[in-house]
């Protein structure tokens, strides 16, 4: 499947908001597969297709999740805002024969992001939370970590969204703690010493 085949199939599929936001995606996920090399065609591909199945209705949602046995079905107890990730690569490898593992787990890992993130899930879970038109507290941060290590940036992106959803005593899946975890063990010290030296720079976003 092409850069607009798939584009096209996506466009069916969001409204325009969040069509908008993929083309966001995949600028972000170019630029950070340029910069870390990453496979950009890859990453070009995952990024296109990551929403794919956001605007199903979760009652579709939950029967993808019920019917295919490689997705937990521990994600049913979990919020369903999570479930478009490992149903949209269900859905692009049964519609349009996406056989390429490693962009199917960029898409399955996009929200949740787990332990031993590859370099494509990196790109896809960071450039999602990057975009241009993202604009939540703390983003420009993450941007700015982004521009010098990947690894740095994702950690922080991990440690931001578990916090809001602690703070807002929201369920946290296992696969987002167990990815914060493996990836704060190199990075905590770094953050630490970022938040220690440039922090303040940001808390007015
Ligand atoms: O689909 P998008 O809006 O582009 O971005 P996303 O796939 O990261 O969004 C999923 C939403 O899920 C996000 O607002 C945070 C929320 N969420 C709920 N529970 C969890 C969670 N996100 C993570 N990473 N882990 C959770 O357990
Ligand atoms: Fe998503
Ligand atoms: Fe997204």
């Amino acid at each position: 499947m092409n850069k607009d085949e798939a584009l096209a199939e996506v466009k069916k599929l969001l409204p325009e908001k969040r069509y908008i936001h993929t083309l966001g995606v995949v600028e972000s996920a170019m630029e950070l597969a340029a910069r870390y090399g990453g496979d950009s065609k890859k990453a070009e591909l995952a990024a296109i297709l990551h929403d794919i199945t956001k605007y199903f209705p979760v009652d579709q949602l939950r029967e993808y999740i019920e019917t295919h046995d490689e997705i937990p079905s521990d994600m049913l107890s979990y919020h369903p805002s999570l479930w478009h990730s490992p149903v949209g690569a269900v859905y692009v490898k049964e519609q349009f024969g996406i056989q390429d593992q490693e962009v199917l787990d960029a898409i399955t890992y996009h929200t949740t992001g787990r332990t031993g993130m590859s370099l494509l899930e990196k790109i896809v879970f960071l450039a999602d939370y990057i975009e241009p038109g993202r604009s939540f507290p703390g983003v420009d941060e993450v941007r700015q970590m982004a521009k010098e290590s990947l690894d740095l940036a994702v950690a922080k992106a991990l440690a931001n969204t578990t916090q809001f959803l602690v703070e807002n005593y929201k369920q946290v899946y296992p696969d987002t703690i167990s990815a914060y975890n493996d990836l704060i063990k190199d990075n905590g010290k770094k953050l630490a010493d970022w938040k220690k030296e440039r922090g303040n720079g940001f808390e007015n976003e």
